[in-house]
């Protein structure tokens, strides 16, 4: 895509967008995204305009990526695809994309404002209080943060959260083991500052690729770049030097200095709760703000499921898969991280067992590669004749196949954070996780009592002769 612009002029043709005028960036604004996004039905982006406050063309778009339809547009795939198509296109075109370098270009849209030194003000911009319970008001939700590994050079692009400390500064909260935090880390232990810079409104494709887990040392531009076929447009910073996309609706450079820490949090998150408090966390000290006439701010209004976040549903079920494979799990048949578990704590793996010890490997295993082992909680393997996609079919497979006593196996001390509602603020961020092991006995597999299900082809049969007098029933 060219830019969020572009996007929303797209999304808007499809339908599957909602103009809102005269809306308070104080409270209503994060509300209005919950209703909407909770609704049965259409779930559109919302674009916010003439903002309590604020001048016309301040925006704030919000949503975005809530829908498949918007997903798939978004990932540059036909908007009318399945879940199950998308996980599977995702899957071959993540395998075969060629990783495209960005193009360094001398300047672009984000440069038509630039502000420095003590002209910056961070509430130029319409910064939202989103809940009721958050710590402050949140400048960077929807947003990317750009780093460059000291030691190794590449560039990494994460969506971390950032709550506005002041006019010039921001609490900026990455949990442990992002690539975010690890290049942080590095750059304090030489007892030097971490140049960053914040993008807090860019085109949705790059923004796909900054919110998930792209394997370390690939950066998101080039993936990007690959997965649309061509270099996204950057420009060098002039005071980090760091790449930033040239077409960003906001940008902002600055630096985090070690030691530099201030009270962060809570904010509404996406497992549902307002975890963590308020904690110390580095600051991020902005130098230079770039931005757009008339920008967009992009606000994510963290909430329980259903929520926005549920696209990554999608993208994970489709990098575990993937994962498992590389990692030589064989006949894995389905996988889906489930939307109640907001995509990260309840994942489920169907596969058609080979072997004894199969199931546990499977489930072992995807509980603790890149893609899902960050605050995961439950894996459920269910044999090949389950859908993972049906949460009824799920559940009837662990109520009949998996015996507690034997086939859930725990682990503790994993990988979680302080947005987990079961870690103590303050507490070292462990968690324990379950494998649930759904899949018949392996053992028993043979003589298992048979499913009291008619077979499709006998069903096609009693309804070739009976179907039209059984379906009379929908037109009473
Ligand atoms: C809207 C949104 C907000 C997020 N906020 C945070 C956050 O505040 N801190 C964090 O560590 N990860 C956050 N994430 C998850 C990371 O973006 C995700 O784990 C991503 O893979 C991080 O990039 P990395 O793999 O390069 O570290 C958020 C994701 C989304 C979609
Ligand atoms: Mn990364």
């Amino acid at each position: 895509m060219k830019d969020l612009r572009e996007w929303i002029k797209k999304v808007e043709d499809m339908g599957e967008l909602l103009s809102l005028e005269h809306a308070d960036w104080n409270l209503e604004i994060g509300c209005i995204e919950e209703v909407v996004s909770q609704r049965p039905g259409k779930r559109p982006a919302l674009l916010f305009d003439n903002i309590k406050d604020y001048p016309p063309g301040y925006r704030i778009v919000s949503n975005v990526l809530g829908s498949l339809p918007r997903l798939c547009l978004t990932a540059g795939f036909p908007v009318d695809y399945k879940p199950v198509d998308f996980i599977n296109r995702w899957r071959k075109v993540s395998k075969e994309l060629k990783l495209t370098p960005p193009k360094f270009v001398k300047t672009g849209p984000v440069m038509e404002n630039v502000i420095t030194g003590g002209d910056i003000n961070l509430l130029k911009f319409p910064v939202p209080l989103v809940h009721h319970l958050d710590g402050g008001r949140y400048i960077a939700t929807g947003a990317m943060s750009i780093t460059r590994d000291p030691d190794e050079g590449w560039v990494n692009i994460g969506t971390y959260r950032g709550q506005l400390i002041d006019k010039q500064s921001i609490g900026w909260y990455i949990s442990p083991g992002k690539h975010g935090t690890l290049q942080r880390a590095k750059y304090f232990d030489k007892g030097k500052p971490c140049p960053a810079v914040i993008t807090l409104g860019q085109d949705p494709t790059l923004y796909l690729a900054s919110s998930m887990e792209i394997p370390w040392g690939i950066s998101e531009y080039d993936f990007t770049g690959g997965l649309q076929g061509k270099p996204v447009e950057v420009i060098k910073g002039a005071y980090t030097g760091l790449p930033i996309p040239a077409t960003a609706e906001i940008a902002l450079e600055g630096e985090c200095v070690p030691g530099d820490l201030l009270p962060e949090g809570p904010y509404g998150e996406w497992p549902g709760y307002h975890a963590s408090g308020s904690m110390p966390c580095p600051v991020f000290r902005v130098k230079a703000v770039y931005h757009r006439n008339k920008p967009i701010l992009h606000v994510y209004v963290g909430h329980r499921p259903p929520a926005e976040h549920l696209y990554r549903s999608y993208i994970r079920s489709a990098l575990l898969w993937d994962e498992l494979e590389a990692a030589g799990v064989p006949e894995v048949k389905g996988v889906w991280c489930h939307e109640a578990g907001s995509t990260r704590l309840i994942n489920i793996i169907a596969i058609k067992q080979r072997f004894a010890g199969h199931s546990r490997q499977a489930g072992m295993i995807a509980s603790q590669v890149h893609s899902a082992a960050y605050m995961n909680r439950f894996t459920i393997v269910v044999d090949e004749d389950v859908d993972p996609f049906d949460t009824d079919a799920v559940l009837w497979a662990m109520a009949t196949r998996c015996d507690p006593a034997t086939n859930i196996v725990t682990m503790d001390r994993c990988w979680s954070s302080n947005l987990d509602p079961l870690v103590t603020p303050g507490e070292p961020t462990f968690n324990s996780r379950a494998i649930i092991d759904a899949c018949r006995p392996w053992e028993k597999l043979k003589e298992f009592p048979k499913v009291t299900e008619r077979t499709p082809e006998y069903k096609a049969e009693i309804m070739k002769k009976w179907g039209k007098k059984i379906l009379r029933i929908d037109k009473i």
